[in-house]
């Protein structure tokens, strides 16, 4: 099996050469546990190869048929997964094409509709990535599995939930082997999946809600790989809120000052603001973490309220007041564009941006993802944009648009204008970032960016991109000069 990570290459590269290149979680968990089985599989990452197509005929010549091509479909990437699976069904028309991941998850239908796509795995896949694997390669399709959609005599036949949920615990060590080249950021892990929340604008993989995490040996021992084999210092933990279980924490963080890690490496993660409390950070910080990413969403209330978070305002700006007196350093996204919003509400934001003094902040675009609330809404509004397939679907579209080449907003509120969202976007992280002090932050305290940038590790490596930069600097300049022309005159906008 040949699994490949489709990415959009759309968007402009400049913002792209300077983001972190993550390892794909999980389709690394599938080769592992294809592995443990003594299948073999492969692996293509369209986001650095130049020629994703050649990479996997190189591989092709030294596998057995049928190939199985198993693609991780983001929204974003949608395009890409499918212009490669015409490409490869076109050279192998043998050939069985499996698209998995969010995207195909939420929409399975309209994965299959296209001829190239033979079935569609929803959901997490470790526990059946074996019998999936094994049918296929029978030429048999896998009518019985759970979790499976598929084409049979002209019709698209869903097969029931895979209820049977991944156990963390269960799962095989995470094989760096596969990801060991230069062009991954190594230091992230994944200790926790699942949600109980249901935000309106949040793809969620599971729809339980109920949140599995591994054992804390199982992470300790994840974090010694990375320090000792990969002389990684500083590890970004990706669960979707590290804090939902407090005791956890304090064994984990226990375990850690305990361990030979202790004062070698530093840890950010992302947490809930209303799960944050002086006590529990004060022990985190002694452990070593040292910065978090909270969404701080809206300056709305009533929109906060909206977004199905359950959360308050007032809860996030109390949570960003104690981190930063646990001394993390702390930082967060605004959504801006979202149902009932305006530009009141957003100049709001970047009051509270500076008065909370904030170390980094971003300004996103909403984007209706399929399967969500916020997509639901757009469409009975009749406001969905959507470009191709799905090519705009990007929440940082407009800071990282090429400045010639607009990308359209997915989605633009009533009341507002797409002009009105882009400038103000592109405003907030102006008056933000044009400061001195905050610009030396970003340079030199790299590891607490919350994986948002990455410049390169020192001062060599940073000289090396010296040019690089300077290109990213003249495009910032260009759209932030169209963008203060432009600002006096946007209110006059009228709004639809
Ligand atoms: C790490 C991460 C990133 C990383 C790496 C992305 C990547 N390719 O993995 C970075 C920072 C680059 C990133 C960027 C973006 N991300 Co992101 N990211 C995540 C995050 C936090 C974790 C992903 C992960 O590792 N999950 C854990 C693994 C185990 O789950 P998994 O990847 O879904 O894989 C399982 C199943 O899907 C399935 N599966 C997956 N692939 C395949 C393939 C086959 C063949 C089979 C059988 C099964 C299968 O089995 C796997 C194992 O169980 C998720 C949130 C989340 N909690 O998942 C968001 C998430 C995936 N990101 C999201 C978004 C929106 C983005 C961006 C578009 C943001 C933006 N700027 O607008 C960009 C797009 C980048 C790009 N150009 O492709 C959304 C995706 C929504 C959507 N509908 O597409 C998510 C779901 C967040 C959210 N809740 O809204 N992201
Ligand atoms: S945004 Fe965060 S809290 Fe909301 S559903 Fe997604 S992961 Fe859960």
């Amino acid at each position: 099996m040949i699994f490949i990570n489709s990415s959009s290459k759309d968007s402009f590269k400049i913002f792209q050469s300077f983001s972190p290149i993550f390892v794909p979680f999980g389709i690394g968990y599938l080769m592992a546990t294809l592995d443990r089985n003594n299948i073999k599989s492969y692996y293509v990452d369209e986001v650095f190869e130049k020629d994703a197509f050649e990479k996997i005929l190189e591989i092709c010549k030294n596998i057995n048929k049928p190939y199985i091509f198993g693609f991780n479909v983001l929204t974003v990437s949608y395009k890409n997964a499918l212009i490669l699976s015409v490409k490869l069904k076109n050279k192998f028309p043998e050939s069985i094409v499996v698209f998995g991941g969010i995207h195909s998850t939420m929409m399975p239908e309209e994965s299959l509709l296209n001829d190239t796509v033979d079935i569609v795995v929803r959901g997490e896949a470790e526990n059946i990535i074996v019998d999936l694997f094994n049918c296929l390669k029978r030429r048999n399709y896998p009518t019985q599995l759970n979790g499976i959609s598929y084409k049979s005599g002209g019709k698209i036949i869903h097969n029931s939930e895979n209820f049977n949920q991944v156990r963390l615990s269960e799962l095989p060590e995470f094989p760096y082997k596969y990801f060991e080249n230069n062009n991954y950021n190594l230091g992230y892990v994944m200790t926790a999946r699942g949600c109980p929340y249901n935000c309106i604008f949040c793809s969620k993989i599971s729809r339980s809600s109920n949140v599995r995490f591994m054992e804390k040996t199982q992470v300790l021992d994840n974090l010694e790989i990375l320090y000792e084999k990969y002389n990684i210092k500083h590890v970004g933990f990706l669960d979707d809120d590290f804090l939902c279980n407090q005791n956890r924490v304090y064994d984990l963080c226990e375990l850690l000052r305990s361990s030979k890690l202790y004062n070698k490496m530093t840890f950010s993660f992302a947490a809930r603001a209303d799960n944050c409390n002086a006590e529990v950070l004060k022990m985190m910080y002694s452990s070593g973490f040292r910065s978090v990413f909270l969404g701080f969403e809206t300056a709305s209330e009533d929109i906060m309220k909206s977004l199905k978070k359950g959360e308050k305002l007032t809860s996030v700006i109390e949570a960003i007041k104690v981190v930063k007196n646990a001394n993390l350093s702390v930082s967060t996204n605004f959504i801006f564009g979202l149902p009932g919003e305006n530009r009141e509400v957003r100049r709001k934001a970047f009051k509270y941006a500076k008065d909370l003094k904030l170390d980094l902040v971003k300004y996103n675009n909403a984007t209706p993802f399929p399967g969500t609330e916020l997509y639901n809404i757009a469409v009975a509004e009749n406001r969905l944009n959507v470009v191709g397939k799905y090519e705009n679907f990007l929440a940082t579209a407009v800071l990282t648009e090429n400045p010639f080449k607009k990308i359209r907003i997915p989605f633009v509120p009533k009341g507002n204008t797409e002009n009105q969202i882009r400038y103000d976007i592109l405003f907030g992280t102006f008056i933000f970032y044009f400061n001195f002090r905050r610009l030396k932050y970003i340079f030199t305290k790299q590891d607490l960016s919350n994986s948002w940038y990455y410049f390169g590790k020192n001062a060599k490596e940073l000289s090396k991109n010296i040019f690089k930069i300077l290109i990213l600097f003249v495009i910032l300049f260009i759209k932030f000069s169209e963008m203060l022309i432009l600002y006096p005159f946007l209110s006059k906008n009228r709004n639809r």
